[in-house]
């Protein structure tokens, strides 16, 4: 278990705490003892794993926090958490999740309105109950009405990360069910969908019932709600359902290609198949004689399924019935990027701001994941919280990049700075300091509720700013969390184009900003691509993969993508670049 995951558990007691009105002092106990856990440079792991130290050792964690943490570190659970959660059904702690919501505002719903779940609260709202709460009015019912549809999506569909992290205990649990010749995921999640609703898995097995006991043994089930011949569906502890197929060989790749969607993508496949006289399920591709009769032509793979049909074994990532047929009908299908055509990483941030490893480990680690160039981007001093860097600290930290290129000079390392876009329009450092930076990226971190043409006019100043390189996280949505800005992403593309920016996509798993259909326009319009990973720390470079999967899903190759080309072309996009 890593460090962040620890603090989250804490700072999940804390809100549970505090919204069953714990002791304040109890509360505020597990919310320091989670920021110090983040803030550690060390994992907790190691620590522990450690005869000559205690955890007690960590200034701010106390004996009880410490027994929790090794709890945690050698059972991966914690009996108090789960008892905290028994406590208060799922349903009630989905308030907690309303944007703009914390567990103080929430336990006063809950109490004084007895809210038990997402669909009281707004009936509550609508009701214009909430406003005659004290402490609330009808602003606060109007933000919360406004937060109610995210933490609704968030109740349904989890982020393609977490499903993640269950099907990878999924698979390795599946993996002694001895029976099976074949098992794969498929649906929204290996079409690498932002957010997945349910898993879809599918086996094939010889022994059907050995293979269904197994399933139901996974750790986490609380209820199977379905079990039949080929099919069985359960749900996990965290809400999510699981559902399993059991197929014959002869079926396995055309269940596969069935069950990985989408739907659109299959209503098309279905179409074309009639057009050849054929018939395409989730058993195989069958040709239809005059007398109704079906032969079966294949079915094994999924490769054989669309061959029969004509048509390209498109990658997964594609299957959403957007372009892909024309490009398969004109023979311009895209060679996909992959993560290992990336050599660069152009947004990270060190110590300096709010980052968690030094700029000497950042660089050692880029080097170590195989990258050939980077950027050094902490924050500007409008970014008080992250102690951002004012023009002083920050030539600081260039003069300090001047020396360290001497020592690793087998990676280019930019002097960059993440530039604040202020309230009220323009930089939040001076042109002249901009001016003497390799790459500057322009962010929006505040005043993010602004007015569409508000919010517009301040983006397109910094895109108008010749000193600018390129826009972060360009509509700033938080997956499941936050919405976009109310920002105009067409005037954004139009500027990207006249002022020759770049765009970017943010890698961090719960952004992945741009979106992919952004991608795509983006790259109709031939505005290059940066896939940036804005890592806080060394483990915080893992992430490019989710963004590379997403830049996938735009149907962008390698060429469409400005930090997958080698330095000698990327340096070109810059105004001036290091030797
Ligand atoms: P999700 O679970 O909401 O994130 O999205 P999917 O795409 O995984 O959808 P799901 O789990 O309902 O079904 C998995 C795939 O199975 C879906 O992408 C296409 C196929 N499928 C399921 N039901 C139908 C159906 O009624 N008609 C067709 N054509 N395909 C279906
Ligand atoms: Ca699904
Ligand atoms: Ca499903
Ligand atoms: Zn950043």
């Amino acid at each position: 278990m890593t460090n962040r995951e620890i603090a989250a558990i804490f700072v999940q007691i804390a809100d549970l705490l505090e919204f069953q009105k714990a002791n304040p002092f109890r509360v505020r106990s597990y919310r320091n003892g989670a920021r110090k856990i983040a803030d550690l440079s060390e994992p907790l792991s190691d620590i522990a794993a450690d005869e000559t130290r205690a955890l007690t050792d960590i200034e701010g964690i106390g004996k009880a926090q410490a027994e929790k943490i090794d709890e945690l570190l050698t059972t991966g659970r914690l009996e108090m958490l789960d008892e905290l959660l028994a406590k208060i059904p799922q349903t009630v702690l989905a308030i907690l999740r309303v944007p703009s919501l914390g567990p103080k505002k929430a336990a006063v719903l809950h109490n004084e309105l007895g809210i038990n779940s997402l669909s009281d609260l707004r009936s509550a709202c609508e009701n214009q109950q909430v406003r005659t709460l004290k402490g609330f009015g009808a602003k606060t019912e109007e933000t919360i009405l406004n937060g109610l549809a995210i933490a609704e999506q968030a109740e349904r569909r989890s982020r393609w990360v977490q499903a993640e992290a269950i099907v990878h205990r999924l698979l390795e649990h599946m993996s002694s069910a001895s029976s099976i010749n074949q098992i794969e995921m498929a649906g929204s999640y290996r079409r690498g969908c932002e957010t997945v609703g349910d898993l879809d898995l599918l086996v094939e097995a010889t022994a059907v019932d050995e293979v269904m006991d197994h399933f139901g043994a996974f750790d986490g089930m609380t209820e199977v709600i379905a079990r039949g011949d080929t099919k069985m569906s359960v749900r996990l502890d965290t809400g999510m359902q699981i559902d399993l197929r059991v197929v014959p060989s002869e079926s396995f790749g055309a269940a596969l290609q069935y069950f990985t969607g989408s739907k659109d993508h299959n209503v098309v496949v279905r179409g074309l198949a009639k057009q050849l006289g054929l018939k395409v399920n989730e058993w195989g591709v069958f040709r239809v004689g005059e007398d109704g009769s079906e032969e079966y032509l294949a079915g094994r793979t999924e490769h054989e399924v669309y061959a029969a049909l004509g048509l390209p074994c498109f990658s997964p990532k594609l299957r959403e019935a957007r372009e892909e047929f024309q490009w398969a009908d004109k023979g311009t299908l895209p060679e996909l990027i992959q993560l290992s055509d990336i050599r660069g990483d152009l947004h990270m941030h060190t110590t300096a701001t709010d980052g968690k490893a030094t700029l000497e480990k950042m660089i050692e680690a880029a080097i170590a994941v195989g990258r050939e160039y980077i950027a050094i981007t902490d924050h500007s001093k409008r970014v008080s919280m992250a102690n951002g860097l004012d023009p002083e600290r920050l030539r600081l930290q260039w003069a300090e990049i001047d020396r360290l290129r001497e020592r690793y000079d087998g990676i280019k390392v930019l002097k960059g700075i993440e530039c604040d876009i202020l309230e009220k329009g323009g930089m939040d450092l001076p042109d002249e300091v901009l001016a003497e930076a390799d790459w500057v990226i322009a962010s929006v971190h505040y005043g993010q509720n602004q007015p569409q043409e508000q919010i517009t006019d301040r983006i397109l100043g910094a895109l108008e700013n010749p000193r600018v390189d390129i826009l972060a996280h360009p509509t700033g949505r938080l997956i499941n969390r936050r919405e976009p800005y109310a920002v105009d992403i067409q005037m954004i593309f139009t500027a990207a184009v006249e002022h020759g920016k770049l765009l970017e996509l943010n890698a961090n798993p719960a952004r992945l900003d741009l979106h992919d259909i952004h991608c795509a326009a983006a790259k109709r319009l031939g505005i290059p691509i940066v896939i940036s990973t804005d890592a806080h720390s060394i483990e915080g470079m893992e992430v490019m993969r989710h963004g590379v999967q997403q830049a996938q899903r735009g149907g962008l190759t390698a060429s469409d993508v400005a930090n997958a080309q080698p330095w000698n072309s990327f340096r070109k996009l810059l105004r001036h670049a290091p030797e």
